[in-house]
């Protein structure tokens, strides 16, 4: 017997053998142990529905899609950064208010002072804001602490968070996220203190799932960059890179031959860039959030992308500064209407392609049969619709490992 059985519903599975959706119209869909035991039309179900499983949901024609993953986020953190918001509005450029010790540092400041509780709890009704639009995972990023200890403490709250609600958490050891106050002008000898302690520590904590970095004009260089990557390498922890924001330095490329899961934001990017992520299989993650944030107007480079076939995943990079946004389905339309990627290709991005940005494609991402049964379960009527309202939440229900873990 089965856990749960889905009846009446239609599928998007987001399978990669599939065409489009992979869209299964009279579908059905069954739980065993938190894992998909069963994917595809309701005609090859083995019998019949109560013969089956001890729960029958009946969907009603309802859409059922993976659980969504927001692949990048800096959700936890002290303080926020309205002010700075209003000055940017006033005509202060994001580089400028970083460079007068504002933009990230501010938050860094607040991140210092904030307990471990504190960033937990201010965290918490961000990550409900998510798991309310089916999101089912999320990743969250260290990178306001920029020493040890508050570098721990960061993760350590992210992991927490994963205890006090139903949702899969990937954690991210970002310590190279920008030069503190401290080590002003010595860039060199702040990444030696991440590479030699701050990285290391997070690793026998066990607190850092993968190892991220700034490459930019006002974060990291790209000798720094490959350091941190030689580090995790060596640590044998995944790597993951901010670059080509608002410049291109090359990082993408540079990860990419350390074989890291992703590059991030990309707008810079660059052809090199997009071949050695092609050849790497690394994941171009989009961040359309921060591009309308910061006004930005340089695209990234789309149909590139398509043509090199480079996997293209969409996040919210929810952050107090860059991108205070704490809508996934925003990003869809965003991605769809400012990136010009097609609906299709967003729902990708926050499912399929999400998962493999976070090394795990073999478990999460797709409805395919011994996957997780992470589900999202909506009233729409067609998988495309995702990316079409702003303003209105279509979830019905949220399921996580079998488990219903979202009800409206
Ligand atoms: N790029 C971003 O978009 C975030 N970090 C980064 O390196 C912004 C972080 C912030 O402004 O607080
Ligand atoms: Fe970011």
């Amino acid at each position: 017997m089965w856990d749960t059985l889905w009846i009446d519903v239609r599928l998007a599975t987001m399978a990669e053998h599939e065409e489009g959706y992979g869209i299964v119209e009279q579908g059905a869909l069954a739980i065993a142990d938190g894992k998909l035991v069963f994917a595809g039309p309701a005609s090859d179900l083995p019998g019949q529905p109560s013969a089956l499983a001890r729960v029958v949901w009946k969907g009603e024609g309802r859409w059922i899609t993976p659980g969504l993953i927001d692949c990048h986020t800096h959700l936890v953190f002290g303080g926020d950064r309205s002010q700075e918001f209003e000055m940017r509005l006033n005509g202060a450029s994001y580089a400028e208010l970083q460079l007068a010790g504002g933009g990230i540092l501010s938050t860094v400041r607040a991140t210092r002072e904030a307990s471990e509780d504190e960033l937990v709890d201010s965290a918490m009704p961000r990550l409900d804001a998510l798991r309310a639009e089916g999101v089912t995972t999320i990743e969250i990023k260290s990178g306001y602490g920029l020493a040890r200890e508050s570098e721990l403490k960061m993760l350590s709250a992210a992991r927490r968070l994963a205890t006090l609600r139903p949702v899969t958490i990937k954690t991210t050891f970002l310590g190279a996220h920008a030069l503190p106050g401290e080590f002003k002008d010595r860039e060199d000898a702040y990444i030696e203190r991440v590479v030699d302690e701050m990285m290391p520590a997070a690793a026998r904590a066990g607190l850092a799932d993968a190892v991220d970095v700034f490459c930019e004009t006002i974060g990291f260089n790209l000798a720094n960059t490959e350091r941190v990557l030689i580090k995790a390498r060596e640590l044998g922890l995944p790597t993951k890179i901010h670059a080509e924001q608002l410049s291109d330095m090359g990082g993408a490329a540079l990860a990419a031959r350390y074989g890291a899961l992703s590059a991030d934001h990309l707008e810079y990017l660059g052809p090199d860039g997009v071949d050695a992520m092609a050849k790497a299989g690394t994941v171009a993650v989009l961040l359309p959030g921060a591009f309308y944030v910061l006004r930005e107007t340089k695209l990234p480079p789309l149909d590139l992308l398509r043509e090199r076939r480079v996997p293209i995943a969409v996040a919210t990079d929810a952050n107090p500064g860059s991108s205070p946004v704490l809508s996934l389905l925003l990003m869809l339309s965003m991605a769809a209407t400012l990136f010009r990627l097609t609906p299709q290709e967003a729902l990708a991005g926050v499912t399929r392609n999400a998962a493999r940005a976070l090394g795990m494609a073999a478990t999460h991402g797709t409805l395919e049969v011994g996957k997780a049964a992470d589900l999202a379960v909506w009233d729409i009527e067609r998988p495309g619709d995702l990316a079409y309202w702003v303003g209105r939440n279509p979830l019905y229900r949220a399921v996580r490992n079998g488990d219903i873990v979202v009800e409206r």
